[in-house]
């Protein structure tokens, strides 16, 4: 089953809704210099330009760079061409992933290697930006961990942040961008083949561990993971061909792509899909709630409402490379 299997079953209330109690005044002054001091530090130091130094044009696919010190890691994707979707004989593949169609990405962009993490996250509260919005962590811990309870909107803010301190093009990936990373170039059900009993090496999904579960028809893998009822820090598991992480649970990840019922009508550019069910946008990755149902596989395609935040919801970032 896709989305609502996921987060129906396990979401738990929105806790993250309260925000840090109000500090006395002049404490409040002074972090805000302090934050100010950082803002302008990251501005005029950490994002004055990629890692290495080499123009950005000069990226060649496979090459890893950052913009910033607290800017994610991002992996330039060749432009190319691939077809998006599913066929019916792939097994529990659905309606939705479907018609098959070319695309023609033509220009090269970067793709985030990591699920953005609650460091990133709050490096943008801490800086003014994403609203001063704190999610819930769930106790799991923060750091390197996927930041969860993110809707839609919380995403955008992100990625226009990002832009701001950069300087940039970040956004949130196309739906067909996302399938393009995540294939890496294979037509499997999973980038790594078509076994699901691999699942447990490259992802953190539903396994054996999962207790929470097993009493609720979740049909947890028979491997171990490592990880129960929690997310797993960005990065634990083997990446796929492009050597991005996490493109099979984890988290959920939003992308750009206003939500249809199938593909017919779907752009044959690399270009998100802005018309249709736009107060639902597409999910794609699946989560640590997800197993046997087949929302693992690459061409799976999930779907919420916009406003929706879960503990096993997040995203990663794209950025324009050529315009
Ligand atoms: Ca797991
Ligand atoms: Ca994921």
């Amino acid at each position: 089953m896709g989305i609502r299997y996921a987060i129906s079953d396990l979401a738990v209330p929105d806790k993250a809704e309260s925000m840090p109690g109000r500090m006395p005044h002049n404490r409040r002054i002074a972090k805000r210099l302090l934050l100010m001091l950082v803002l302008g530090l990251l501005v005029g130091l950490g994002c004055a330009g990629p890692l290495n130094s080499l123009s950005t044009t000069n990226y060649v696919p496979g090459d890893t760079f950052r913009d910033c010190d607290v800017c994610p890691v991002m992996v330039v994707v060749s432009e190319g061409k691939f077809t998006m979707g599913t066929p019916v004989s792939e097994p529990k593949s659905e309606n939705r992933e479907r018609p098959r169609h070319d695309v023609t990405i033509s220009r090269r962009f970067a793709m985030g290697i990591f699920e953005i993490t609650f460091d990133e996250w709050d490096a943008c509260v801490e800086a003014k930006g994403c609203n001063n919005y704190l999610p819930d962590d769930e106790r799991w811990g923060r750091g390197k961990r996927p930041v969860i309870y993110v809707n839609w909107h919380d995403a955008d803010a992100y990625v226009e942040w990002l832009s701001q301190v950069t300087g940039e093009d970040y956004r949130l990936p196309s739906e067909a961008e996302w399938e393009f990373s995540a294939r890496a170039g294979t037509a499997t059900a999973y980038s790594f083949g078509n076994d699901e009993g691999d699942l447990c090496l490259f992802a953190n999904s539903a396994d054996a561990s999962l207790n929470a579960g097993k009493d609720e028809g979740y049909l947890p893998l028979d491997c171990n993971d490592g990880f129960g009822t929690e997310t797993a820090p960005v990065g634990s598991f083997k990446p796929n061909p492009y050597g991005i992480y996490d493109v099979h649970g984890n988290v959920w990840e939003w992308v750009a792509d206003c939500w249809n019922d199938t593909y017919a009508g779907a752009p044959s550019d690399g270009s998100a899909w802005t018309e249709g069910s736009c107060n639902q946008r597409v999910l794609r990755s699946a989560s640590w709630v997800d197993a046997r149902g087949g929302s693992l596989r690459s061409g799976h395609r999930g779907r919420i409402d916009v406003s929706m935040r879960s503990n096993n919801l997040g995203f990663r970032v794209a950025r324009t490379i050529e315009q």
